[in-house]
């Protein structure tokens, strides 16, 4: 049998149906607290937390399970700078050219604008790159399969994992975002997925009055 097709026995906690419920209940309630964060602090928080919460991230399932994600972590501030730069640049080109009218209304109840003081101000960038292409073992390039599905996935996990660990993030997408290949070195075979932004709120952070839809809205079960 060749290693590929090694097989283990799964470890699977087996849990009573009052424990499901009130675990499920329990996560919800944590999750349903998150909400996203513009306005950071520049407080610390421990690089232990931001490591620990990339290791769930990394547990994330993957198409063929080829873990086709890298994230870069900055914190240097002079790396943020250039990062903001950057970013404003092309937030600017949206705001005054790029977006339709249908969006920026869209945007409204966000209140966002082309200013993103957040990219110097938090004390982490998680700045996500979606891998088309692994490395094989022989230098070669291997395809990846499904990368946005399983980026994405990853990308939830890791959102989770620091709300749990009592840390804000704000999911940011200035576009095109190829300038953070340049800036963070990253080859060209990489895609700039998002850059999650993480760190604990500034005092008195506010938030937009805007909720989630109920369950009968999201689902049906048939
Ligand atoms: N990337 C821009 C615009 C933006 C777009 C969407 I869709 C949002 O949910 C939020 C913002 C910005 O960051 O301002």
């Amino acid at each position: 049998m060749s290693e590929a097709e090694t097989f283990l026995p799964l470890q699977f906690e087996r849990l009573d149906d009052d424990t499901m419920c009130r675990r499920a209940l329990a996560f919800y309630t944590q999750m349903r607290s998150r909400r996203t964060v513009r306005d950071f602090c520049s407080a610390p928080v421990p690089r232990q937390v931001i490591e620990d919460a990339l290791r769930t991230a990394g547990s994330a399932p993957s198409g063929a399970n080829m873990q086709p994600w890298h994230f870069v972590v900055v914190e240097s501030a002079r790396i943020k700078r250039q990062i903001r730069e950057a970013a404003e640049a092309e937030e600017r080109e949206f705001y005054q050219r790029r977006a339709s009218a249908e969006w920026l209304n869209a945007l409204a109840p966000l209140g966002t604008d082309a200013d993103k003081p957040f990219l110097e101000t938090a004390p982490y960038l998680i700045v996500i790159f979606l891998k088309k292409f692994s490395g094989g073992d022989g230098g070669e390039r291997l395809k990846n399969y499904y990368t946005s599905e399983s980026v994405g996935i990853a990308t939830g996990m890791l959102i989770a994992a620091l709300h749990n660990a009592g840390v804000a993030t704000l999911t940011h997408t200035p576009s095109p975002m190829k300038f953070l290949n340049e800036v963070l070195g990253r080859p060209a075979t990489e895609k700039p997925y998002m850059i999650l932004v993480a760190g604990l709120p500034a005092e008195g952070a506010r938030v937009p009055a805007i909720d989630k839809k109920p369950l009968d809205e999201i689902a049906d079960f048939m």
